[in-house]
């Protein structure tokens, strides 16, 4: 991790390891959780683990091929405790694509004993969080976040499908027992300032690499007093920092919140114990934060808005998995009232979730927001993962989304700003970037403080419930024709002949490789969307990468991938890694290969290979041939392969680190053929 950027505004200390994790007190959160759900391994950091999963959520984009697995995997009712499938990417609907897909995932949920919440019924960590969060239970979803979840003491974790669909049959989660950094929260947030702010300026210390391998904790009496969405907000976007969840503890904020979903029964009080030994401890003083932005084209690019305030603006986004609960819209709803928006400005909100919307039309918010100039967005990803609202070119656009990789928006060389809700409706009312503290001055408007409701609108009647096993063998599974089951991988060659297909930079996000975009109906056709892996980097007349790598594939030449640093960050799409291995991929050399991503190179058969001396990546370039004699061996047994170029002019070390059952899945073929013949150990 990369501690050497702490801010002085952050004390960093290291606390005396006196005592042995997992054995006396002094247990973080996460690792009580963690023991409770083991089922192989010991708690203890860098351990490979096995945990137990009591619930998992899917959503349509990645839903359909993790439900076309699980049926290849011969599995029928789900064994977790629930699990939910949620429709809330796709939901344009231009073609057939996304309602084939829909019936297909309401048909197949309702075969397994899945719940179903339909298209409509909102973002699915929104939802989760309101509906089916729980407590101490562990979350697995195939979506990287997932972590959302943290904000109510669940342990939730993101991940591939296939790990997904593996988790539904009853399989463990497997990963590595992770480090535990201690983010001390004190004090209380000023007016104007938000849970966004509080993460932001977490990615600004610890950027968006480098911290794979931890999960970070919130304590502290500035934690106690966020509530749950707040703390959703910051957990949401732990996974840009690329750690394997965030948590808070389960507390009275949690228990107020359960009631008023009237889930209490689902409360129970989590907490660390007071002397919780954290690898690391960071403090964050919050009455010390300010609004803050991440600036083009990275979640971690941050800047005070203060220091970019003034730019001229175009459009501005208020939604999102990370910023679209009822406290952020009523927020929103209580600037705008009685206002207009700039008339240059091109305002969107898209909330949370039906629950969401419905309370803003109850209380007549939604009115306000209406009267104000807002469009308002069916409650779903919607422009999050472009699913239209892109900007104009070179036009700026405030978001309160998560993420803003370049080219996320749909429009090529956008100027993507993620702030909170107060920063963007503050701007979306002046017309360019503001620092909502300056509202009292130039609107007349105090803070407008959002008190929590004692009880949410809760009308669960567009979620599906499981039926009976009687009732499920009846139900006939709707498969449209745009629905191609995937192709599995072959098995790895004793020794490999391959070529560079692709050498890119640092922090290459599964963006980059699988856009998502207009093509994000093609995720249930393998085929179809492979022809645009990489379509980023494409040229002009020159063939693509999906052409030179199935050119290769016919000459039955591997295609190789090298990468800098960082490589797969962002989604948790495993397309990013289906799509390359039906185009030939057989390896990515790279100098680091993000969490979710290196699970879903493995999980589909393509061997994550690391430059043992980073030098070395200067040392290649596009198209050179590369020779990997010992590749099955090493897999086998070794830490380490050995990699030279055809021409005898390199010979260079690559580091394997895999555990037992990852070196497995390899030498099966993909996970779903070990799976097939394992059946989930
Ligand atoms: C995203 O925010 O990038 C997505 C779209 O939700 C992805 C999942 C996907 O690609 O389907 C994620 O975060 O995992
Ligand atoms: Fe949806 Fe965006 Fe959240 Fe991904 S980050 S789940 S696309 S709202």
């Amino acid at each position: 991790m990369e501690w050497q950027n702490l801010s002085l505004a952050v004390i960093c200390v290291r606390l005396p390891a006196l005592i042995l994790r997992g054995t006396i007190l002094g247990q973080p959160l996460v690792y009580k959780i963690l023991g409770s759900h083991l089922v192989e391994g010991e708690i203890a950091a860098g351990e490979q683990i096995g945990i137990r999963i009591d619930q998992t959520l899917t959503q349509d984009a990645t839903g359909t091929t993790a439900f076309l697995l699980y049926e290849s995997m011969g599995a029928a009712t789900v064994k977790t405790d629930l699990s939910v499938s949620y429709i809330d990417h796709n939901m344009a609907g231009f073609g057939p694509e996304n309602h084939n897909d829909h019936l297909y995932l309401q048909t197949i949920a309702a075969r397994s004993g899945v719940y179903h919440s339909r298209a409509g019924n909102g973002i699915c960590h929104q939802v989760h969080l309101e509906r089916f969060g729980k407590p101490g239970a562990t979350l697995l979803g195939s979506d990287s976040h997932t972590p959302t979840g943290g904000g109510i003491g669940m342990l939730a974790i993101g991940a591939g499908g296939m790990d997904v669909a593996v988790a539904m049959a009853g399989g463990p989660f497997y990963l590595k027992c992770p480090k535990v950094l201690g983010v001390k929260l004190t004090g209380e947030l000023n007016d104007w300032v938000a849970a966004k702010d509080v993460i932001l300026k977490l990615l600004s210390i610890l950027t968006t690499k480098g911290n794979v391998g931890w999960v970070v904790e919130y304590f502290g009496d500035g934690a106690e007093r966020l509530s749950v969405p707040q703390r959703a907000t910051i957990t949401n976007m732990g996974a840009e920092l690329g750690v394997t969840t965030s948590i808070f503890a389960s507390d009275e904020q949690t228990r107020q919140f359960l009631a008023a979903q009237r889930r209490q029964q689902d409360y129970q009080q989590l907490t660390a114990d007071s002397d919780a030994d954290y690898d690391r401890v960071i403090e964050i003083d919050l009455p010390g934060l300010e609004p803050m932005a991440a600036c083009p084209s990275s979640p971690d690019n941050v800047k005070t808005v203060r220091d970019i305030a003034g730019m001229g603006a175009g459009q501005v986004v208020v939604g999102s998995c990370t910023n679209s609960s009822f406290a952020d819209l009523m927020m929103v709803a209580g600037v705008l009232k009685g206002r207009r928006i700039n008339n240059m400005i091109e305002f969107a909100i898209a909330p949370g979730s039906r629950e969401v919307l419905n309370m803003l039309a109850e209380n007549r918010a939604l009115a306000d927001m209406i009267s104000a100039g807002a469009r308002i967005l069916e409650s779903g990803c919607g422009p999050c993962i472009g699913q239209g609202f892109s900007p104009a070119d070179d036009v700026v656009t405030l978001r309160t989304f998560n993420r803003n990789f370049a080219g996320r928006t749909g429009t090529k060389g956008d100027r993507a700003f993620l702030v909170s809700p107060e920063t963007a409706v503050a701007s979306a009312l002046t017309g360019r970037i503001t620092d909502p503290r300056d509202v009292p001055e130039l609107f007349g408007l105090q803070y407008p403080k959002v008190e929590m409701p004692g009880e949410c609108y809760v009308d669960d009647s567009m979620i599906e419930q499981p039926l009976s096993e009687e009732e499920a063998a009846k139900v006939e599974i709707l498969r449209g024709p745009t629905i191609v089951v995937p192709e599995s991988p072959s098995p790895l060659p004793q020794g490999l002949t391959g070529r560079v297909l692709l050498k890119c930079g640092d922090k290459i996000t599964t963006d980059h490789i699988m856009p998502a975009g207009t093509f994000l109906k093609l995720r249930s056709n393998v085929p179809e969307y492979a022809k645009v892996v990489f379509n980023c980097f494409s040229e002009e007349g020159r063939p693509t990468f999906a052409e030179r790598a199935l050119a290769l594939k016919e000459r039955a030449i591997g295609g190789i991938i090298v990468a800098g640093e960082s490589y797969g960050q962002g989604s948790s799409r495993e397309h990013a890694a289906l799509c390359p291995m039906y185009l030939g991929v057989r390896v990515v050399i790279a100098k680091s290969i993000e969490r979710i991503h290196k699970a879903n190179l493995i999980n589909f058969c393509i061997v994550p290979i690391e430059f043992a001396d980073p030098t070395d990546y200067d040392r290649i370039e596009p198209g050179d041939e590369l020779q990997i004699d010992g590749l099955l061996d090493a897999v086998r047994s070794s830490k380490t392969v050995k990699v030279a170029k055809a021409d005898g002019s390199l010979e260079f070390v690559g580091k394997l680190e895999l555990s037992e059952r990852e070196r497995d899945i390899l030498l099966s073929a993909g996970l779903l053929n070990r799976t097939r013949r394992t059946a989930f150990k």
